[in-house]
């Protein structure tokens, strides 16, 4: 069993005994195809992908379904780039949640690569949740009138030629002063697809998820085994997760521009060998200019001294160990724009003619920076931490 594909207070191979688990770490799926953990008679399970415009709270949904956060949510869109699996395992089924980055019109190499990952990941799924912020209207004529915008339509007609069912999820509903004008809204939509349900939901207020349960469950087919270990919560190794941490801090702590001109990369990271000790992580967060370099770092390392602060609680919440995190700041000029240096930053896509999504074996072969070599050439340090 590799490093980082242990759950949380599990004992290390010959060391001592750890006290028992006291929440499960995002891990690596099995890789051989064959979960340990019997299947319940009845068992259901199948892929749901989470798709959308931007910003809609497809992230914030699949952590509150999940009940950890192990996807990046942030009040900025475009937060999320790449395709990630959550593993939701309930009594008698498990949906693999499939975030995927908001459908936009790209302009750069960057947001082309986040459309594609979006569009592929929701290609042969069993059910696509579309989801849709429910807008907040003034009044019951308003309620009437409202129709959904252009790109909003754009993001149906895609999703809605692959040809799988879609149910609408409305979402962010506890933002509405009044519920019932949802009503005539419903109806506007439910003219433009045969969607297989409608859903209103709040995932920050955890209303209506037992009603998408039920959507989700029925579209999950019969299955014999799990696609996934029951315990494992992503597809995604620990140090993918530790990066994607960062990144979301950046959107906490840094400009409004900025974050969409970072990356970040770890090199190196190094389990604890004790449930008690700290895990090593050493994180390279690389902008386009170097006029960036100085606003990541900030005054007397100010910045990036609170973003590894904030970044090591999530990391520790997440694994159950403590943390060292150790950030640079490197210049990788134009990245955004350059298919070459976004492969170098882990951003790759599979090679055309693969659907997804595909066998576990693959999704940890692919694992987003597993390969990256620990002596990889760190710049100048921009500051270490702790
Ligand atoms: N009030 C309210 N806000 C929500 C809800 N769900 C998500 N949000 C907020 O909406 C913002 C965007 O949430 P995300 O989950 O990052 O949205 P996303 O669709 O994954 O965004 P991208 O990855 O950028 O496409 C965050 O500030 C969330 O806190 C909700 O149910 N109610
Ligand atoms: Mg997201």
């Amino acid at each position: 069993m590799g490093d980082q594909h242990r759950r949380a207070g599990e004992a290390e191979p010959g060391g001592a005994a750890a006290p028992p688990p006291a929440s499960t770490s995002p891990t690596a799926p099995f890789v051989d195809g064959a979960p340990a953990a019997a299947a319940p008679a009845g068992l259901r399970a199948g892929f749901i992908a989470l798709c959308g415009r931007p910003n809609v709270g497809k992230s914030t949904l699949l952590n509150a379904l999940i009940g950890e956060p192990i996807a990046v949510a942030t009040a900025s869109p475009q937060t999320t780039r790449e395709r990630l699996l959550g593993i939701w395992t309930g009594d008698d089924f498990q949906a693999v949640l499939v975030d995927t980055p908001g459908i936009h019109r790209p302009r750069s190499a960057l947001n082309r690569f986040m459309v594609d990952q979006a569009l592929r990941a929701a290609k042969d799924v069993d059910l696509i949740l579309l989801l849709a912020e429910a807008p907040s209207l003034a009044d019951a004529a308003a309620a009437e009138a409202w129709e959904p915008g252009p790109m909003q339509r754009e993001v149906l007609e895609r999703l809605a030629g692959l040809a799988r069912p879609i149910a609408l999820v409305l979402t962010k509903v506890d933002q509405l002063a009044d519920p019932r004008l949802m009503i005539p809204l419903i109806a506007t939509w439910s003219q433009l697809h045969p969607f297989a349900a409608v859903v209103p939901v709040s995932a920050l207020q955890g209303h209506n998820l037992d009603r998408l349960v039920e959507v989700v469950r029925a579209h999950l087919p019969p299955a014999e085994a799990y696609l996934y270990d029951p315990d494992h919560l992503s597809d995604r190794q620990m140090r993918w997760h530790a990066a994607e941490i960062v990144r979301g801090q950046l959107f906490e702590h840094l400009g409004e521009e900025l974050p969409y001109s970072c990356a970040v990369t770890v090199g190196r990271y190094k389990e604890g060998r004790r449930s008690e000790a700290a895990d090593r992580i050493e994180a390279t967060i690389h902008v386009e200019r170097d006029s960036q370099k100085g606003m990541v770092i900030g005054k007397g390392g100010q910045t990036i001294r609170a973003i590894s602060t904030a970044a090591r609680a999530t990391i520790s919440r997440l694994t159950g160990r403590p943390c060292d995190l150790f950030l640079d700041v490197r210049v990788e000029k134009n990245w955004t724009r350059d298919p070459a240096a976004m492969e170098r930053l882990g951003y790759r896509n599979e090679p055309e003619g693969r659907s997804e999504p595909d066998g576990p074996a693959e999704l940890e072969a692919r694992g987003a920076l597993a390969a990256q070599d620990a002596s990889d050439g760190h710049d100048e340090p921009g500051e270490a931490q702790p």
